[in-house]
């Protein structure tokens, strides 16, 4: 009996765009910065017919599709929306796990028709907010999440889990999130290109390959199985903030005083939240795309700026970047107090917190 829903907006950016663009329905847009890297964060379907995708290079976007308008993102106006669309899953279903600004999963608990529940769900999202979504039900999260993408846009797939292993039986084991492209290629290099083939590969032979732990963890993904919930109250780990360069940074001083800036800004938004931290980390990536992360904990925590500075210039000297630097970032985790007036609420009255929410469409946009 499937009980759990994954809501899934449809071109989120582009459609908040078009909300007060409507002359370009029905028109290829994309969402996109304007820096010489700048990637595609989103584009309408029309443009996603010429083979135009999320992170795709903006350059490779408009050779593929020359026709393309292209519009600067605007994440104020994201979060408004998102707050809207949310409130209103809100209303109707009570334990709610909102896993960014467009995602996330809804228990249905023993709602007795809950395909129906979820179209006059999304049909009043459509109403109140003129955006629209696509949803998935499944026993579990992950059947749920990869039956609301399935038939995007406008979406609404209901599967059991046996549905889903014959459905998508001959799709990429990459289809299945937690399978990254790596991972895709151990595998392929076994032999398994197929999530048919994943799910009968012995459980001891992917164990022997990847370990017990992740051995264990990919047979279950070949079976669609997920034991996890519903999470109503996500605790917030970590927080960083990082930016990518317009072009690659071997000055030392130039890179410090990023991490200075970037320090502020990340310290800024911890003392906002009440949030201290122990654990102070630096994220660096080379010109030739080498990612290099160094941490230290210190003994107290501290959302100060000249201590998260001053360790984290400290990590990158010592670390001395041998070649340019394209992208930089600085994290704070070891959280002590975790969040005591924020928003993830403790007491299980529904509430979520959005951990890190206002810092994914700049974290995405970084790449
Ligand atoms: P998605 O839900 O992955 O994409 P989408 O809503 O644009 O399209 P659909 O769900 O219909 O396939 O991501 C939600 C938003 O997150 C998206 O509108 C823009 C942003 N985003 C990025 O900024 N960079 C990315 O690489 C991705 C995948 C999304
Ligand atoms: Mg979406």
């Amino acid at each position: 009996m499937p009980r759990i829903a994954h809501l899934d907006m449809d071109a989120f950016y582009v459609s908040v765009e078009l909300l007060r663009r409507p002359e370009l329905r029905g028109k290829p847009v994309i969402v996109s910065g304007s820096s010489p890297r700048a990637v595609v964060t989103t584009a309408t379907y029309e443009a996603r017919a010429f083979g135009v995708h999320s992170a795709m290079p903006v350059s490779q976007a408009r050779r593929l599709c020359p026709a393309a308008i292209t519009v600067p993102p605007d994440f104020g106006a994201y979060r408004a929306a998102s707050q809207r669309v949310w409130a209103l899953v809100h209303e109707q279903i009570e334990r709610v796990e909102q896993v960014g600004l467009d995602e996330g999963y809804l228990d249905l608990g023993d709602l007795v028709a809950p395909k129906a529940a979820m179209r006059r769900l999304v049909a009043e999202i459509r109403a109140r907010t003129g955006l629209g979504a696509s949803v998935g039900i499944g026993p579990n999260k992950l059947v749920a999440k990869i039956a609301s993408d399935c038939e995007k846009p406008g979406g609404m797939v209901a599967l059991t889990r046996e549905q889903a292993c014959e459905r998508f039986a001959s799709a990429s084991p990459s289809l299945l999130p937690g399978i990254g492209p790596k991972t895709a290629e151990r595998l392929a290099s076994l032999g398994i290109a197929t999530i048919a083939q994943l799910r009968e590969y012995a459980a001891e032979g992917l164990a022997a390959v990847f370990g017990e732990r992740q051995g264990r963890y990919l047979h279950h993904r070949g079976h669609f199985e997920d034991t996890g919930g519903v999470q109503t109250v996500r605790a917030t780990k970590s927080q960083s903030s990082e930016t990518t360069f317009d072009v690659d940074v071997g000055d030392r001083s130039e890179l410090e005083r990023t991490l200075e800036r970037l320090s502020a800004g990340l310290c800024a938004r911890l003392g906002a939240r009440g949030l201290r931290g122990r654990t102070i980390g630096i994220k660096v990536r080379l010109d030739d795309w080498t990612t290099v992360t160094r941490a230290r904990t210190l003994d107290d925590a501290t959302c100060a700026e000249e201590t998260v500075s001053a360790v984290a210039r400290e990590l990158l000297r010592a670390y001395a970047p041998p070649r340019p630097v394209r992208l930089l970032g600085v994290r704070v985790a070891g959280f002590v107090d975790p969040s005591p007036s924020g928003e993830a609420r403790a007491d299980g009255s529904g509430g979520t917190a959005h951990a890190g929410d206002d810092m994914q469409p700049q974290l995405r946009l970084a790449v």
